[in-house]
């Protein structure tokens, strides 16, 4: 089913994408950058979730070809109308107005590819809606203007994880804008829950790669799910208006394997044996998760209130208005 899937993805893609770069005369052969934007990219960036892959079907294989059918159609249709029709061709032009036959068609046909299409569409958000069971639950709040992550099971406290200053970002080579301060961590090929919820204003987690795109909503708590498929750096961004610095929220999902998420969670004070929850192992789990959990509340007041979100931000925007 998969390869199916993927296999008509591929010959889907190939087409469209020389469709679209013979379309706009540009040079779209080049491999696009896995995770985050590519420079003249034409299509949907690559996938990495199965989620993503059935986006893919859906809008390469089902879409595009449809709308490319229906204009190139319509555009015929005018054209044979210009010509053949016009005042020197046709000196003398029928008076009939209606045509029942033609009317029933130009009905019915319409009805029956947007009934097409809401099939494959709804399969496509029953994906969504039916998440595998999960390995992992990760809860993802937006706040003005950064996000912060917490891993309960795991009993890693929220922590923050703000834009990566310009500077930071060249010296580190990666994306400005898109890279975090503290990115959140998850295994590979692990189902992972992503709960999502906003603090103040309505904010959406947004990652292209993985196919999502769940609103942030105070009061509310959305769910989504991902299955990174392979290892590496991901980027997001918040995806609804939300306040100034709705630009410079980014979201950045680090891919690794279980060894280094267990060594990761360890270095949050988290504890990634769940599944032996030991009277023993507890207390020492929750004497670790307490002081995280005590000083995650107050790293986002004091980012919001003090310093680290503020002066990073601002500094970025101000540069923002000549760069667009
Ligand atoms: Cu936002």
């Amino acid at each position: 089913m998969k390869s199916r899937v993927q296999g008509m993805r591929t010959w889907a893609a190939a087409a469209a994408t020389g469709a679209t770069s013979a379309f706009w005369g540009v040079q779209a052969f080049a491999e696009d950058l896995m995770g985050q934007p590519t420079p003249k990219g034409m299509g949907l960036q690559p996938a990495a979730s199965p989620l993503k892959h059935q986006v893919h079907f859906f809008h390469d294989a089902i879409l595009l070809p449809l709308i490319t059918a229906i204009s190139v159609f319509v555009l015929i249709l005018l054209l044979w109308c210009v010509f053949r029709y016009n005042k020197k061709r046709n000196p003398i032009p029928a008076k009939w107005t209606h045509n029942t036959m033609v009317e029933v068609i130009w009905t019915v046909v319409p009805v029956l590819i947007l009934m097409a299409i809401s099939v494959v569409s709804f399969k496509l958000l029953f994906a969504y809606h039916d998440m595998p069971k999960p390995d992992l639950t990760v809860k993802a709040t937006g706040y003005q203007w950064y996000w912060g992550y917490e891993l309960p099971d795991q009993k890693v406290g929220e922590f923050v994880s703000n834009m990566l200053p310009e500077d930071e970002a060249k010296a580190r080579n990666v994306p400005y804008r898109l890279a975090a301060t503290e990115p959140l961590v998850v295994p590979v090929n692990k189902v992972v829950r992503v709960l999502v919820t906003g603090a103040d204003v309505i904010h959406a987690f947004g990652l292209p790669a993985f196919g999502l795109k769940t609103d942030a909503v105070p009061g509310r708590v959305n769910e989504t799910w991902f299955k990174a498929e392979q290892v590496g750096t991901f980027y997001g961004q918040c995806s609804e208006l939300c306040g100034v610095d709705h630009a410079f929220m980014p979201i950045e999902i680090k891919v690794v394997t279980q060894a280094e998420f267990d060594a990761w969670v360890a270095s949050k004070g988290g504890s990634t044996s769940t599944a032996a929850p030991a009277p023993a192992a507890a207390p020492a789990a929750d004497a670790a998760a307490v002081p995280a959990a005590a000083t995650a509340p107050a790293t986002p007041a004091a980012a919001a209130s003090a310093t680290p979100a503020p002066t990073s931000t601002p500094a970025a925007p101000a540069p923002a208005p000549a760069a667009k």
